[in-house]
This record gives C-alpha cells, sequence and structure tokens, in this order.
C-alpha cells in the first residue's frame, strides 16, 4: 500500500538490466535515508531481468486514486516513452518522459530537429510507445527552421476535425429518434473540450453509435479518432527556440492558439557538437564563443510574457519537482499558447562526475541563482490574482561554485584566468540582476 485507497496493492520498481545504461542518476536522487539503491556490475544483474519481463507481461496499469498532476500520481501512469538512444543521464528525456505519462494517450508532438529528436526517433525505431488500448503519442519532426509552424499546424487541423465533429455530432442530437445515443451526443458536446470527459463521452458515444442506425454515424465514426480532446506539443531546443526557429515560434505563441511548447534548454545546439545559442549564458565556452561568451542569455520568457495572453514557465525538474509538474499540467490545461522552458543539463557542460550527477546539477543551478523558476498564468489575472508567481527562493548558494562545477566555465579559467574572472564577475551580477527584476515583476503584476 503507497497511500489511502490503494489496500490491497504494492508495487516495486524493475529495471530491464538490458536497457538500462547505468547513468546512476537514480541512485543520486533516491530520497530514501539509507541508501536504498547501488549500482552493480551488468553482469552480476543479468539474471534479474526476468523480473522485469514478467512484470512487463504480467503487471496490469491500475486505477490509482492519486492526482495524476502530482510526483506521486504521475509515476504511477504509464510512460509512453520507453528506451530511447540519448546519452545516458540525457537532462531532456525525463521531462518528455513525464509529459508522456500526463497526456500520452491523446498527444501530438511536432519536434524540431537536434537532440529531441535524434533519440526521440532514430529511424527504423522510435521510444515513443502505445499503451494496452494502443493509444500514443502521435510524433513526427519538422525541419529545425519551421517546427513552431509545423506544431501550430497540427493544432489548426486537429480543431477544423474537432469542429466539423461537433457540428456534426450536435444535428446527430437534433435528429436521432434512437434510444440513448440523443443523450450520448449532449454528454460528448458538454464535454468536448474536457480532457477526461471526453474520453469517457467517447466510449459512451461509440457504444450507443453501435447499437443505432443513422445517416451521420459513418461519418462520425470516420474521424473517432478526434472524439477525445487533444494535447499538441510543440518540442525542440535552445537552438531552435532562442535562434533560429524563433521568428515561427513567435507567430505561433501570438496565434493565440491551443499549443504546448516545449523548449529543452541545453543553452548550446547539443546535437550538432555544442555551438553558442543565444540562451548561453556569460563564460560560457562553447563552439563560436572558444573564449567565453561576451554578452547575455536572451530572456525568452519575458519576451512571450509581454503579450500578456501566453501562459509562460521556468522549470528544472531535480530543482523542484513538484513546480516542474504543476507548471506542465497548467500550461497542458491553459485553453491557449503556453511555453514552458526547462533547463537540461547536457553532456556538453562538463559537469563534475558526469551526467549522474544531472538532476542534483539543476537543483545546484536553482540554489545558486544560476536559473530562475517561475509561473505566468494569464488566467491568475482574470481572476484578479498575481499572474506572475516566482517559485525561486533567492539563491542560497554561492553562484561560481555552480560555474567551478562544469567543464564549460572551468575551462575559461584554465585557458584565460584573467578574462575567465572578469566574466564570471559579469555572469554573476547579470543573474542577481535577473533575479532582482523578477522580483520587481512579482510586484508590478500584484
Ligand atoms: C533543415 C536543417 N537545418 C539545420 C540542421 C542542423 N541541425 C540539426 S540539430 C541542430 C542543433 C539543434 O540544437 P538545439 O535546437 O539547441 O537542440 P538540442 O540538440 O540542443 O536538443 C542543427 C543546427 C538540420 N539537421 N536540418
Amino acid at each position: 500500500m503507497v497511500g489511502k485507497g490503494t489496500e490491497g496493492l504494492s508495487f516495486s520498481m524493475n529495471v530491464s538490466v538490458l536497457d538500462c545504461q547505468g547513468c546512476g542518476i537514480c541512485v543520486g536522487v533516491c530520497p530514501a535515508k539509507e541508501k536504498a539503491l547501488a549500482m552493480k556490475n551488468l553482469d552480476s544483474q543479468r539474471d534479474k531481468q526476468k523480473y522485469f519481463d514478467y512484470a512487463v507481461k504480467n503487471v496490469s496499469v491500475k486505477e490509482i486514486p492519486f492526482a495524476k498532476s502530482t510526483v506521486k500520481g504521475s509515476q504511477f501512469e504509464q510512460p509512453l516513452l520507453e528506451f530511447s538512444g540519448a546519452c545516458a543521464g540525457c537532462g531532456e528525456t525525463p521531462y518528455a518522459k513525464l509529459i508522456t505519462q500526463l497526456f500520452g494517450d491523446r498527444m501530438y508532438i511536432a519536434n524540431a530537429t537536434g537532440c529531441t529528436s535524434i533519440w526521440g526517433g532514430s529511424a527504423p525505431s522510435t521510444p515513443y510507445t502505445v499503451n494496452k488500448q494502443g493509444k500514443g503519442p502521435a510524433w513526427a519532426n519538422s525541419l529545425f527552421e519551421d517546427n513552431a509552424e509545423y506544431g501550430l499546424g497540427m493544432q489548426l487541423a486537429v480543431a477544423q476535425r474537432r469542429d466539423k465533429l461537433a457540428e456534426n455530432i450536435k444535428k446527430l442530437a437534433e435528429t436521432t429518434d434512437c434510444a440513448g445515443l440523443k443523450e450520448a451526443c449532449d454528454e460528448w458536446l458538454a464535454n468536448k473540450d474536457d480532457a477526461e470527459g471526453s474520453k469517457a463521452a467517447s466510449e459512451k458515444l461509440l457504444s450507443a453509435i453501435g447499437s443505432c442506425e443513422c445517416g451521420l454515424c459513418d461519418e462520425i465514426l470516420e474521424n473517432k479518432d478526434m472524439l477525445s480532446k487533444k494535447s499538441v506539443w510543440i518540442f525542440g531546443g535552445d537552438g531552435w527556440a532562442y535562434d533560429i526557429g524563433f521568428g515561427g515560434l513567435d507567430h505561433a505563441i501570438a496565434s493565440g492558439r491551443d499549443i504546448n511548447i516545449f523548449v529543452f534548454d541545453t543553452e548550446v545546439y547539443s546535437n550538432t557538437g555544442g555551438q553558442a545559442s543565444k540562451s548561453s549564458q556569460i563564460g560560457q565556452v562553447a563552439q563560436f564563443a572558444a573564449s567565453g561568451k561576451e554578452i547575455g542569455k536572451k530572456n525568452l520568457a519575458q519576451i512571450a510574457m509581454s503579450y500578456g495572453y501566453v501562459y509562460v514557465a521556468q522549470i528544472a525538474m531535480g530543482a523542484n519537482q513538484a513546480q516542474c509538474i504543476k507548471a506542465i499540467a497548467e500550461a497542458e490545461s491553459y485553453p491557449g499558447p503556453s511555453l514552458i522552458i526547462a533547463y537540461s543539463p547536457c553532456i556538453n557542460h562538463g559537469i563534475k562526475g558526469g551526467l549522474t550527477n544531472a538532476q542534483l546539477e539543476t537543483k545546484l543551478a536553482v540554489e545558486t541563482g544560476y536559473w530562475h523558476l517561475f509561473r505566468f498564468d494569464p488566467r491568475l489575472k482574470a481572476q484578479g490574482k498575481n499572474p506572475f508567481q516566482l517559485d525561486s527562493k533567492a539563491p542560497t548558494a554561492n553562484y561560481k561554485d555552480f560555474l567551478a562545477n562544469e567543464n564549460r566555465y572551468t575551462s575559461l579559467k584554465l585557458q584565460f584566468p584573467e578574462r575567465a574572472e572578469e566574466l564570471f564577475d559579469k555572469a554573476e551580477q547579470a543573474a542577481k540582476e535577473r533575479y532582482e527584476h523578477l522580483l520587481r515583476l512579482s510586484k508590478l503584476y500584484e
């Protein structure tokens, strides 16, 4: 038993020995006081594969009475992203996996070219999968240059097809005299834009249609994939979002349409070997910034917030899991454009100890004031509340301790110590000013 309502149930976590990449993150982030997990040599664990295979084959998904959008509740949902080809410990995949746990059975993904499209679709295989009902993310990769437009197009197509379906279901409700069908149509119409409600109403409608004769039914059945509410996601890295795809991203958020943009912010073009982007930070060594980037990170969140009707959040999973899930759930439920910028450690950062420490590194990023957490929800403004919520506390650790933990900064110190000192001071000052600016924003929106 893991909480009220789960009497008679127990759970275990079984790792697939053959698929585990050995990143060791689970060992590092395990909250148990006594270390509950330990890494062991692969050969000594091969005979444990049978437990994993048994669980996959025989243990069914259970209805668990925890809210899906909580840390605990989300982790009892089936991930519809499984074994990707990402670097072991990648900071991007945990976000995508979490999003599929929340919305995977009704989600569309437009994926910009970049690491997310490479680990997300290394043809001929894909780590995205389906649940027992055969439902899973519909995924496609567009050009690096036009992915926001591609996702916006998906949203427009879905909206158009669902509106037409609603028109037909309304007509059917008005004309049918078959028992139960009118009620099923009305129930679907009332729940069309409710994620869970539309799923239940769709099943009822399909079963009512099955036992009635009707002229419009064929057309409705042809479009039954549109019965449940869809969740349209646009995935990409910072090279796409801040730089090359920015014009399209701006166009897509300005449209006011119900899209969810998720930026996996690694602060470099990761997939092409670590070139600097407008998201890279002062003092960071990257390709095209071999002596440390001189100018500051673009404030993409602030640009999006200036519209007033865009949901915007900055998150970092390892720093605050609850805030991360809250932002993702709020963005998805917001019936307009949403932009989430997620801090994503990358092998290019050269984190001390390697990506084993990726999740802990995001915690350090927030504690040192290197990265800030906040949410801007236009719905709150309409309710007379402050739409801007700063979720980061004032830094409790030294900014330069974060820099000292990553090769992308320490390498500058080794090569150009004086310049490093100068740029790191500038970076620290810029981070302080960003936090003060966020504090002022919070007051301003009050
Ligand atoms: C049409 C097209 N333009 C450009 C590229 C080259 N390209 C592929 S991935 C990439 C960088 C992606 O960087 P980013 O958006 O930051 O995502 P990340 O890899 O960091 O997740 C570039 C420039 C390409 N493959 N195709």
